[in-house]
């Protein structure tokens, strides 16, 4: 599957832990029906059993929607489960090696957080780029220095590619990350663990469509 830009508008990125009892495949499903266009599956800490599981499941679920599903940095489980991209970072396998792996048809996101990464993607056989951390935010503890709205302008203005912005962003910020030039916005803990997911999905979505 080729990315279709649009389909970063509104990028939800799970986290089991904060899903909670809720569970990660009722808040992807809740969050589909409130409008968001991509899903990756994010748990650093399953076990590869485990988290292959999730990703049938995530990957069954989407099934039919359009809404195009990424699995992070596990690309063996992306594989497995016939996902239909891997999303690395800095340090993760180089990208590279996952293209060459997952094939050409397949979508590959790459984390950058500097100028001097956004520029260096250039060469690098990527389909579009997660832009961040814009603020701080306690769902990535060890996230480098946020960029600032400006910043985030700033590298979106420098890459080549199509961009999401990620980072403490919520739906009052819509309007400024889509004139700051990026594609769309992904977002962990606004819908994760929200008492509603679909209504806190719709909420954002209309917000990126009012921008
Ligand atoms: N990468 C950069 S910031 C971040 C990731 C995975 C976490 C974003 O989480 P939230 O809750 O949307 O701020």
């Amino acid at each position: 599957m080729a990315l279709d830009r649009s389909a970063l508008r509104l990028y939800l990125v799970t986290d089991t832990t904060l899903c909670g009892s809720f569970g990660v495949a009722r808040t992807v499903a809740a969050a589909v029906k409130g409008g968001v266009t991509m899903v990756q599956l994010r748990d650093k800490t399953a076990t590869p059993k485990k988290r292959n599981e999730l990703a049938n499941a995530l990957k069954t679920l989407l099934k039919g929607t359009g809404v195009p599903f990424i699995v992070n940095d596990d690309v063996e489980t992306a594989i497995a489960v016939d996902a239909d991209g891997v999303h690395v970072g800095q340090d993760d396998t180089p990208a590279a090696v996952v293209r060459a792996r997952i094939g050409a048809d397949k979508i590959l996101g790459l984390s950058c957080e500097t100028e001097e990464t956004v520029r260096a993607a250039k060469q690098l056989p990527v389909d579009y780029l997660g832009l961040g951390p814009v603020f701080e935010t306690g769902t990535k503890p060890d996230h480098k220095p946020p960029l600032s709205m400006d910043g985030l302008a700033k590298l979106c203005g420098v890459s080549g590619h199509p961009t999401v912005a990620i980072g403490g962003l919520s739906a009052s910020h819509a309007t400024q990350v889509l004139q700051a030039g990026a594609d769309g916005m992904a977002v962990v803990s606004a819908i994760c663990g929200q008492p509603d997911p679909a209504e806190a999905a719709r909420k954002i979505s209309q917000h990126l469509k009012g921008a």
